[in-house]
């Protein structure tokens, strides 16, 4: 058992960026503070700490990871420090590092960002069309899984992944599949995706990620529960309307 540093991760009390990070962390049973910071329609706890670069980070914005004396921004390189400093890099080849980047990545970019972009939409750009949007990101994201479920069965990841502990990547597929399914409810008809049915449904992290969300209910976005509802029940509706 390694001796590690003081962690604290430090995001804001949602889902968002930083949630598959609090999943790794428990799972792995890393001794950690999750700080959340307090949502309100006016950001009163975030305004006050924003300044702070001690604590808001280098680019002023959540998340940010404290690894003893440092502290890492930006949701990504917190996701390449975590994986060699917790000793995971190191258990896997170079071109399984290789392909667990890239799958951080193409779920980063093309599955959790555009998911908040929708959710926020209607704050955003004003006067967007909401319903085109969602029906939009719906097929993006549909054309997309496809990809990654072929890319999961042709790299035969559910075996080799038997073959190795929790990593941050497992933790990250199963958030970003839970909450697509969250906002897209049965317009995602998972089932199609079969390998990544099965990555979700199997995941050996489940049961964790489960009490996680159950114990401390957030909202996907900044939002919060009550405003986010509101947005995700609209996005339904306008997508039924259409489909
Ligand atoms: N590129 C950064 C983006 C971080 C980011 O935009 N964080 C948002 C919350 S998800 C934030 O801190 N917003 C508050 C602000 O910009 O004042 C990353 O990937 O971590």
């Amino acid at each position: 058992v390694r001796n590690f540093p003081p962690i604290v991760l430090r995001y804001f009390d949602c889902r968002g960026r930083a949630q598959f990070i609090r999943h790794y962390l428990a799972c792995r049973e890393l001794a950690h503070v999750d700080e959340r910071v307090a949502l309100s329609p006016g950001f009163e706890a975030w305004q006050a700490m924003r300044g702070d670069r001690g604590r808001a980070g280098t680019f002023h914005k959540l998340p940010v990871l404290h690894w003893g004396e440092r502290l890492v921004s930006e949701t990504l390189v917190i996701n390449a420090f975590l994986h060699r400093a917790s000793g995971d890099e190191e258990l896997l080849s170079e071109a399984e590092n290789l392909r667990h980047a890239m799958l951080v990545s193409s779920l980063v970019s093309d599955v959790m960002t555009p998911i908040a972009t929708l959710i926020w939409a209607d704050l955003a750009f004003r006067g967007v069309d909401v319903g085109a949007l969602a029906q939009q990101s719906l097929g993006r994201l549909r054309t997309h899984f496809a990809s990654l479920d072929r890319t999961f069965e042709e790299w035969d990841w559910r075996r080799t992944a038997q073959m190795r502990p929790l990593m941050l990547i497992d933790c990250l597929l199963w958030e970003e599949i839970d909450v697509v399914q969250h906002v897209f409810g049965e317009h995602l008809r998972l089932h199609e995706f079969a390998t990544l049915a099965r990555l979700y449904h199997e995941s050996p992290g489940r049961a964790v990620f489960e009490k996680l969300l159950a114990a401390q209910p957030a909202s996907v976005t900044g939002r919060g529960l009550a405003g986010e509802d509101e947005a995700l029940a609209k996005i339904r509706e306008l997508l039924a309307v259409q489909s």
